[in-house]
């Protein structure tokens, strides 16, 4: 028998400065009761779903951002979120902003599963962009300084019947992020991002966004065997157009659904967790194939070294 989960990767559109939780949360049941309606077991929501992408201004007073954080979850505002997924007997994946109460600051997202319990917290480990003001830039890019990276690494938790892992937006671009899921049978991979389009340190890089977005959810999911979902919020938030191309990645590295606007938007796919077996019982057979003998360098340096 095959192992079937229905996913529905809930690209979300921009969210403004002005937007309040409560609409935001109105949008995420919206896409729910959507995603009911296509019989999904669960649903994924992008990075930092609940509020626009703060990091693009910076504030010398950090604590005058609190606002934008969870100190809890749920919280009386995104209790109403978990009723309506409970009651439909769907899952849900969904990133926030976490401010814990000894005063850290991390980029999570957390895994529920169709009963209402919490699955798992997974907190960004990959923190990109810089970490003081860069007042020559059109938007900062400031995650580095309101957000610390985990320590906790990438976890597999089991849960929908498969083996599920989770990380958020640049953690996308490092092999190691997937590998790290691979060598534990990752089997689903949640990710949601908010990738603006201009990319300052180097422009030449903007029109290639979509492409690079792509290859690397591909090539993650094709080398560990793995089904990916990769969830935006997309288009234009306070004036910086960020991509959408929400996507569902097989085990084969092809995608099977694909988001075609850069608004709130449900693409859906039948994900059969048996077809990672095909790779990772063959050309990716970890154990048969893999020579972690000569990989030392991998964990034992992290900048180039040239002799
Ligand atoms: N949110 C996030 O991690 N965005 C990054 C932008 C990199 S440019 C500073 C990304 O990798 O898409």
């Amino acid at each position: 028998m095959s192992r079937i989960i229905t996913i529905g990767a809930a690209q979300l559109g921009p969210i403004q400065k002005e937007h309040s939780r409560e609409e935001v949360v109105e949008r995420l049941i919206h896409l729910l009761r959507t995603a009911a309606t296509a019989s999904c077991d669960l649903v994924v929501f992008p990075e930092l779903a609940l509020t626009t992408f703060f990091p693009r201004w910076f504030v010398e007073d950090i604590s005058k951002t609190d606002h934008y954080y969870e100190t809890e979850m749920p919280s009386p505002v995104t209790q109403p979120l978990f009723d309506e997924a409970k009651r439909l007997g769907i899952g849900f994946c969904l990133g926030y902003a976490e401010l814990t109460t000894d005063g850290h600051r991390f980029n999570t997202q957390i895994l529920v599963e169709k009963d209402g319990s919490v699955v798992a917290k997974y907190r960004k480990v990959h923190i990109p962009g810089h970490e003081h003001n860069e007042p020559n830039r059109p938007f900062q890019h400031a995650e580095r300084y309101y957000f610390e990276p985990s320590m906790e690494g990438f976890g597999v938790w089991k849960a929908f019947d498969a083996r599920v892992g989770m990380m958020i937006c640049n953690d996308r671009r490092w092999p190691e992020s997937y590998r790290v899921m691979g060598l534990q049978g990752v089997e689903l991979i949640l990710c949601g991002y908010n990738t603006p389009i201009h990319y300052l340190p180097d422009p030449s890089q903007d029109i290639l966004q979509g492409f690079h977005n792509a290859l690397v959810m591909q090539s993650g999911a094709y080398q560990n065997g793995s089904w990916v979902v990769g969830v935006a919020k997309g288009g234009n938030e306070e004036g910086v157009e960020s991509l959408g191309q929400s996507m569902i990645v097989a085990p084969s590295g092809q995608i099977v659904a694909q988001a075609l606007t850069t608004d709130d938007e449900l693409i859906v796919a039948r994900c059969d967790m048996d077809w990672c077996a095909r790779y990772t019982g063959t050309l990716f057979d970890f154990e048969k194939y893999r020579r972690p003998e000569v990989y030392g360098r991998i964990t034992s340096q992290r900048g180039v070294i040239k002799d």
